[in-house]
């Protein structure tokens, strides 16, 4: 564990926080406390809170699993301090304890204190990493889906939510009618046009809730666009020991993320925002490029490595990246499919950026799980891939790597790999049929997923056709004969 009383001894070469704890207030309020949030945003704000002590977070959990309650009691335990150790494929590393989260409430414990916090006007954004699934967006309609039940049960009882559309609503209804300012709200996932989903998903919400108040949310709070960037794994028991053996800490929530970072933010704040420049946030007028080459580069060619990697077996993403034919197929799908059909923002070539994430991916102190890159692989596919399979189709161009890819997808959603061993992997956004469907014994059925549905207003039997051919073929030959016949 580590306390307050640690920072006044830590070990050589741990970097303290750069202010005093006791004098930082909350300005943030952030859902979604995960790995990504404590080694991205988190460190943005740690850096500035010496300049500015008025935005430290309090982070918000909604689940109630025993997991999230665990993680609860180890925050207060800690005085939610934690260490992040920062390091690079040269195995160089930095460790610091970040001290800006000053409070964690596990919402389903206490609602009231959430939106206490939330009605608060020094609270002046709210953030979230809630993953690219999380904003409960219809893929067939593009709208707000009203008909979910936790949805439909926060419409019910607004005043006592549950989900984070309720929240965060139930929070502005508030503050609306205390006359106090609206809040920013801040997504950091990993989608494009993060803000402009997140406005649909909370303005959907309000308008079913109260169509006024809808309006008063879109008139005065801000929806910023961000692109987030930074590998930071899930630590397993034996990275915890590893990381508290190499740090001299005994710190139960240490992380470990890569060395490269990157946030490019539109400037939009409903009510001011912290000096996020002097932490190296890139404040632009229009993320679009950005996003593009970060989602259809780096997260593409994550996923399209991960779904062969689980089926041959590997367990971590830098094993897999120094297996030939893999690399083969993820730089194949990047200077074939991919960098033809995209526009570098200013100041970056999209060699030198390929050229950087597969060397990030070979990070091996990341100990990325396979697994974690192909979780939730269904609103993954949906984010990643979309446009680069459009353009393809549009373009009759060549389907290979993106059908391969699709066909290593499902095949992967069957639970074993060639070695015989079964994994457990998740999709969170399966309901009943959707699972019927990934465990359909023809090769066929499975296109039905809504993995696949954001390009079938296109002609897709072309597609269709080839990855039911490499299904068969994975399944005859194996992922390495199957990789070895693409001709990469
Ligand atoms: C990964 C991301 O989950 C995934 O598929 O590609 O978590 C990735 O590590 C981050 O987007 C890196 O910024």
């Amino acid at each position: 564990m580590i306390t307050r009383e640690t920072l006044k001894s830590l070990p050589p070469g741990v970097v303290a926080p750069g202010y005093d704890l006791a004098a930082v207030r909350p300005g943030i309020v952030h859902f979604g406390v995960g790995n990504f949030f404590r080694a991205h945003e988190a460190l943005y704000v740690e850096k500035i809170l010496k300049d500015d002590p008025n935005w430290a977070i309090v982070g918000v959990g909604l689940t109630d699993s025993d997991r999230s309650k665990k993680k609860a009691e180890e925050f207060r335990r800690q005085d939610c301090l934690y260490s992040l150790t920062e390091t690079a494929p040269s195995g160089q590393s930095t460790i610091s304890v970040i001290g800006c989260l000053r409070d964690y409430l596990l919402a389903p414990a206490d609602p009231e204190a959430v939106l206490e916090r939330l009605s608060d006007p020094s609270i002046r954004i709210v953030s979230m990493t809630i993953t690219e699934g999380g904003y409960n967006i219809d893929e067939t309609t593009g709208e707000f889906d009203l008909d979910d039940a936790a949805v439909r049960q926060d419409l019910e009882t607004p005043e006592r939510p549950s989900t984070i559309f309720g929240y965060v609503v139930e929070g502005l209804r508030r503050r609306r009618a205390a006359e106090s300012k609206a809040f920013t709200v801040m997504s950091c996932d990993n989608l494009r046009h993060n803000g402009n989903v997140a406005r649909k998903a909370f303005l959907g919400f309000a308008k079913a809730c109260d169509p006024e108040l809808a309006q008063w949310i879109e008139d005065n709070a801000t929806f910023p666009n961000g692109m987030v960037d930074r590998i930071t794994p899930t630590v397993s028991a034996a990275t915890v020991r590893k990381l508290n053996a190499a740090s001299g800490l005994h710190d139960d929530l240490p992380l470990v993320a890569e060395d490269f970072t990157q946030w490019v933010l539109e400037d939009r704040f409903a009510d001011g925002r912290p000096p996020l420049e002097k932490s190296g946030v890139q404040f632009v007028d229009d993320v679009t490029d950005y996003e593009y080459v970060k989602i259809r580069m780096l997260n593409a060619a994550h996923v399209l490595l991960a779904f062969p990697a689980v089926l041959l077996g590997y367990e971590h993403i830098d094993e897999a990246v120094n297996d030939p034919d893999l690399k083969a197929l993820d730089l194949a799908f990047l200077n074939r499919d991919v960098i033809p059909t995209l526009k570098a923002p200013p100041g970056m070539t999209l060699e030198g950026y390929r050229d950087s994430v597969l060397s990030r991916f070979s990070n091996p102190a990341m100990a990325d799980q396979t697994l974690r890159i192909a979780s939730d692989g269904s609103s993954k596919i949906q984010v990643f891939w979309t446009d680069t399979i459009r353009k393809a189709l549009q373009n009759k161009g060549d389907l290979t790597r993106i059908a391969f890819g699709m066909a290593a997808y499902l095949e992967m959603l069957r639970g074993v790999n060639e070695k015989g061993e079964s994994y457990k992997h998740s999709e969170p956004t399966f309901k009943d049929r959707q699972k019927a469907l990934a465990k359909a014994d023809d090769f066929e059925s499975a296109l039905q997923l809504p993995s696949f549905d954001p390009w079938r207003d296109l002609d897709t039997s072309a597609l269709d056709a080839k990855v039911v051919a490499f299904r068969k073929q994975l399944r005859a030959e194996g992922v390495r004969a199957t990789l070895r016949s693409l001709g990469l």
